[in-house]
């Protein structure tokens, strides 16, 4: 956090991954709650790194850079800041200059929005803290960046913490919330803390139905309750195979939530269908390694075409060996992105000008 130079009154700047849903959030109610919770982790490698600066008072102005030039993203972070200044009135009095980029590619199918949304309330709530005298470590920091990261975007919230986040109302604990995510550390097997997430390019290409439609076409979804139902169902055993290593379970839930996220594409009305041919050749060459060599390798997939093939730090030579022999000919190019569960965002400490 500082006041830089004599223009700027606040600036602040952070780093925040992208996050992968294990348990997926597929479906809203009221304004950007979830129908359903959702269990997920970040990423190592793919992040966002934003910074605000806010300069002299007057009418609210924002300018957003985009890996340094003016960026269409910045209609979308007006309409958020408006939002949030119910909250945050002191939004208005200012203008905002945004620069923000990202470690990965556009096109990787990363969920670039969680880690935008993320980086961007955390710098947010940063200034709030410090402009309402708040100390900027105090432990509600996080609780309230994850609250105004939702207001972005859903699963922005769950981006800014290490490791696992749960986001939105459970039975597992009083304290999860629909509000904002919850990180889940405390009793989860240290295996867990190993995980690996190979993202296999199917296809970079924009996607014909954006997320925001495919959470609209739940409200009327034939499936709907048995849906809600099954999220909470595979969220109380996906955090009990992570509580007691039950590899053989977590495989089965984490397969399941990925398989029915696109059934529900599939079956919503209008219908649409984001997997390829080679998303369900690589998940089917998965399911046979895991069976012939016993290793355990799983997949995800997000609302997309590629597949995040998820393994464990103690099997890493023998499944980038897998990977390089076996799945590379189903990507893009043969591209796929290296990553594993990370360490969540960090405040970056602006350099001297
Ligand atoms: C998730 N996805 O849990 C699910 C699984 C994609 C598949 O959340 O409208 O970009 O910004 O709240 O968070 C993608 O939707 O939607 C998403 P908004 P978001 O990660």
């Amino acid at each position: 956090m500082t006041g830089t130079t004599k223009h700027v009154h606040w600036a602040s700047k952070w780093r925040c991954p992208s996050n992968i849903a294990l348990v997926k959030y597929w479906g809203k109610r009221d304004f950007q709650k979830p129908m359903n919770p959702s269990l997920s982790f970040v990423l190592q490698n793919a992040f966002t790194e934003t910074s605000v600066e806010l300069l002299k008072e007057g009418e609210q102005k924002v300018e957003f850079y985009f890996e340094g030039a003016p960026s269409a993203f910045g209609d979308r972070i007006e309409k958020f800041l408006h939002t949030i200044s119910k909250q945050m009135p002191w939004i208005h009095k200012y203008n905002f200059r945004i620069h923000s980029h990202n470690s990965f590619p556009h096109s990787a199918g990363i969920a670039s929005s969680a880690s935008s949304f993320g980086a961007l309330a955390l710098c947010i709530t940063e200034i709030d803290f410090a402009i309402s005298g708040r100390e900027p470590d105090h432990p509600d920091l996080w609780l309230k960046a994850s609250e105004i990261a939702r207001l972005g975007s859903g699963s922005a919230c769950r981006s800014v913490y290490p490791g696992f986040a749960i986001w939105g109302q459970t039975q597992l604990f009083e304290s999860c919330s629909d509000e904002h995510a919850i990180m889940i550390y405390e009793g989860i097997h240290p295996a867990f803390y190993g995980l690996r997430d190979a993202i296999l390019m199917v296809d970079s290409g924009t996607k014909q139905v954006s997320s925001s439609v495919g959470h609209e076409l739940m409200n009327d979804h034939v499936f709907q309750r048995a849906r809600i139902g099954q999220a909470h169902q595979n969220i109380n055993e996906l955090y009990l195979a992570m509580l007691t290593g039950n590899l053989e379970s977590f495989i089965e839930v984490v397969e399941n939530e990925a398989l029915s996220l696109h059934a529900m594409m599939m079956t919503s009305n209008p219908s649409f269908i984001l997997l390829k041919p080679n998303s369900l050749e690589l998940i089917s060459r998965i399911r046979r390694f895991r069976e012939r060599a016993k290793i355990p390798v799983l997949f995800t997939i997000d609302a997309g075409p590629n597949i995040h093939l998820l393994y464990f730090k103690k099997n890493e030579l023998d499944v980038k060996a897998f990977i390089e022999r076996d799945l590379l000919e189903f990507c893009e190019d043969g591209n796929w992105i290296d990553d594993r569960i990370g360490k969540g965002p960090v405040r970056v400490v602006a350099s001297p000008k």
